[in-house]
């Protein structure tokens, strides 16, 4: 297995829109490890292949406490969203450091292909819920701070770059 890097806030590659996985095959499998390998490793409780680079509909997910119940989302699509929504502070290991509230359905229903290929509908609530909606917009090329007000956001690109210079030096 191996950890990937992962692109950071306001790199242009995180506003690509991924495409189908074409096969659940050996490339795909390994690349999963690696996606959860990753994120355990940055204690993240999501990430989008779009993170790692590579821009293809798949992201992994474990929001249990134990770390111990891992949820593979090949082709995703959002089947049903409840009308109701809510305002929740996210963050996002592309945009370390920063948390902010953005209003999301407060469940939704989603199709998906497993770590095998197999269909699943994954009924999500909570921060299930909100993982997958952060994680789908990642696939869309879509990143949260893009629903901050533009006065919030330049500051948020300024300090990302203010920071990665400083990690550069
Ligand atoms: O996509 C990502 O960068 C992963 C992101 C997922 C996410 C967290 C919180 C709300 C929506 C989406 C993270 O894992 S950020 C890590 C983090 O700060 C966190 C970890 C556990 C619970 C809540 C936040
Ligand atoms: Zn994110």
């Amino acid at each position: 297995m191996a950890l990937l890097p992962i692109l950071c806030f306001p790199d242009e590659r995180l506003h690509t829109v991924a495409k189908p996985v074409q096969a659940v095959d050996a490339r795909i499998k390994q690349l999963i490890a690696d996606m959860f390998e990753t994120m355990h490793d940055s204690h993240g409780i999501g990430l989008a292949a779009t993170q790692v680079n590579v821009h293809e509909r798949l992201i992994v997910i474990d929001v249990s406490e134990g770390r111990d119940q891992p949820l593979v989302l090949i082709n995703p699509e959002i089947v049903w969203a409840s009308p109701e929504t809510r305002i929740n502070d996210e963050g996002c290991l592309s945009v370390p450091g920063i948390y902010d509230g953005v209003e999301r359905h407060e469940r939704v229903h989603v199709r998906a292909l497993d770590g095998e290929g197999k269909e699943q509908l994954i009924e999500a609530e909570g921060l299930l819920a909100i993982c997958i909606q952060h994680e789908m917009d990642h696939l869309m090329g879509k990143v949260f701070v893009e629903y901050l007000s533009p006065l919030k956001r330049n500051r948020i690109k300024t300090k990302m770059l203010k920071a990665q210079r400083e990690a550069q030096r």
